[in-house]
C-alpha cells in the first residue's frame, strides 16, 4: 500500500436488486424506498471503493432475494478462507450461491455454517489476531463455535449485542485496530475499550486503506472528529440502504 492507496486488494459487492424495496427492516423507522436513488447511491458507493483502489467485481445477481444486495452477510473472508454464512433469517440463506462461486473465482478455500448454527457476516469483525463476533438475533452460539473452528487457533470473542441488527452495526474497527462505537448497543466488558460515537451511523468505518476509512455521510460529525485525528475519510450517502438497516460495511467484502 502507498499514500493510502490500496493497490492489490479486492471488493466484492452485489448491486440492488429488483425487489430491494422488500428487503427486511428490523430496526429503522419503515419508509418507502427510492429503488433508482439506491442505485445511483450503491455505484457511488462502488465509485468510492474504485477511487481508493480496490479491484471490484460483481458477485451474480439473486433477484428474487431482496437483502442480496447486503452481500457482507452472506459471505466472511479470512486470509484464503471463504466461510459462507447461514443467516438468523431463513430467507436470506439462498444469498450464499452467487457467494460461493465469486469466492471460487477468486481461488479461495470454501467453508460454510451449518444448521443449526446461524452467522451473518455483519457479525463478524475482524481486528489484528481478535476476531469479535455477535451474539444476537442473526448469529447464534451454535454459529459462533463452527466459526471459531473453522478460523483455527484465532482468538475469537462472542460479543452480546442489543438494539442493533449485527455487531457492526454497532461497533467496527479503525486503521490503527481502535474500536469505535455505541456502547449501550455492546457488551463492552469484553472488549478492551471502544471509542464513543454519539451518531449511530459514525460507528459504521470501512478501512479502505491504512489512514482512509469509508463512512456514510450520515455521520458528519464523526467524519469531522475522525479526519481531525489524521485519517483520511471518504463519505458516501448510502441513505436508502440505511433505510433497510444496512450501513456502509454490509455493501461489500474486501478481500486484501
Ligand atoms: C437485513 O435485515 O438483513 C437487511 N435488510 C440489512 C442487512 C444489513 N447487513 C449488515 O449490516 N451487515
Amino acid at each position: 500500500c502507498a499514500d493510502g492507496l490500496n493497490t492489490a486488494g479486492r471488493a466484492l459487492v452485489r448491486p440492488p436488486g429488483p425487489r430491494l424495496t422488500e428487503a427486511i427492516v428490523t430496526h429503522a423507522a419503515r419508509r418507502p424506498v427510492d429503488a433508482a436513488l439506491a442505485g445511483r447511491q450503491h455505484a457511488a458507493y462502488v465509485a468510492a471503493l474504485r477511487s481508493a483502489g480496490w479491484r471490484v467485481g460483481a458477485v451474480a445477481p439473486a433477484d428474487d432475494l431482496p437483502d442480496a444486495v447486503f452481500i457482507e452477510d452472506a459471505l466472511i473472508v479470512c486470509g484464503d478462507l471463504a466461510i459462507l454464512g447461514r443467516s438468523g433469517a431463513a430467507g436470506r440463506r439462498d444469498e450464499v450461491a452467487g457467494a460461493e462461486q465469486a469466492a471460487r473465482e477468486l481461488g479461495l478455500r470454501i467453508e460454510r455454517i451449518k444448521e443449526p448454527g446461524t452467522l451473518d457476516g455483519g457479525d463478524v469483525l475482524d481486528v489484528g489476531d481478535t476476531v469479535y463476533v455477535g451474539r444476537g438475533a442473526r448469529t447464534n452460539e451454535e454459529g459462533i463455535c463452527q466459526l471459531a473452528h473453522l478460523l483455527g487457533g484465532r482468538k475469537v470473542v462472542p460479543v452480546d449485542i442489543s438494539g442493533c441488527l449485527h455487531l457492526k452495526s454497532a461497533m467496527t474497527a479503525l486503521p490503527d485496530g481502535g474500536l469505535i462505537g455505541v456502547p449501550e448497543m455492546v457488551d463492552t466488558s469484553v472488549l478492551p475499550c471502544l471509542r464513543v460515537v454519539r451518531e449511530p451511523e459514525g460507528a459504521h468505518v470501512v478501512v479502505l486503506g491504512p489512514d482512509h476509512v469509508l463512512m456514510s455521510a450520515s455521520a458528519p460529525r464523526t467524519a469531522a472528529q475522525l479526519a481531525a485525528d489524521g485519517l483520511r475519510v471518504t463519505s458516501v450517502d448510502i441513505g436508502e440502504f440505511e433505510a433497510l438497516d444496512g450501513c456502509v460495511t454490509c455493501l461489500s467484502v474486501l478481500v486484501p
